[in-house]
């Protein structure tokens, strides 16, 4: 265990910490004096952070980051439920550390996502999940803040279209031709 310590006020910022003994840390905890704020770890022992704990009031851990791509940059965050498994998973994209897509999980699975396209800092688009498949994707193509289109999905594949025009939360069945495809996961 190797303490740095703030140069100036004297107080423990960071731990590193060689956790199985290959002579590298792998385990970095940032400190606020004795209270833990967030652990980096590399796990896998390649030399990049792939997880990063966040602790938040009495040490609890709040979120944990992890690395899409695994290559050191954090871009997404797991939030969990009371007996550990995962509530939500925010995303950033962009990677650029905004949030703009959170996956909502049940039992292990997700059973809806919201996302801002656009990236104007407003939900755009929404997809609701039914087992392991996609059952719909409702799109707010108007920027009035609720959905007025939705793709309606079949379990063998079939998809139809539907529309509120008025906003009412109301869908009905798409009467013109609309240009759709099929949209990514
Ligand atoms: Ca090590
Ligand atoms: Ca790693
Ligand atoms: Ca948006």
């Amino acid at each position: 265990m190797e303490p740095v310590y703030d140069r100036e006020t004297g107080k423990l910022t960071l731990l590193k910490y060689d956790s199985n003994g290959d002579g590298k840390p792998d385990t970095f905890s940032y400190m606020d004096g004795v209270v833990v704020v967030r652990i980096e770890i590399d796990q896998d022992g390649d030399g990049r952070i792939d997880r990063w704990e966040y602790y938040g009031a009495g040490q609890k851990l709040e979120r944990v980051g992890f690395s899409r791509a695994n290559d050191g940059k954090v871009d997404a965050w797991s939030y969990s439920n009371a007996d550990g498994s995962t509530a939500r998973i925010e995303i950033s994209s962009a990677r650029n550390g905004r949030v703009d897509r959170t996956e909502y999980y049940q039992n292990g699975t997700v059973v809806r996502a919201e996302e801002d396209t656009d990236g104007d800092g407003k939900v755009d688009k929404w997809e609701q999940y039914d087992g392991t498949h996609l059952a719909s994707v409702a799109f707010d193509t108007t920027r009035r803040g609720t959905p007025d289109r939705r793709l309606v999905y079949d379990a063998d594949g079939g998809m139809r279209i539907e529309v509120d025009p008025n906003g009412d939360g109301h869908f009905v069945a798409a009467t013109e031709p609309v240009q759709a495809s099929r949209p990514r996961n």
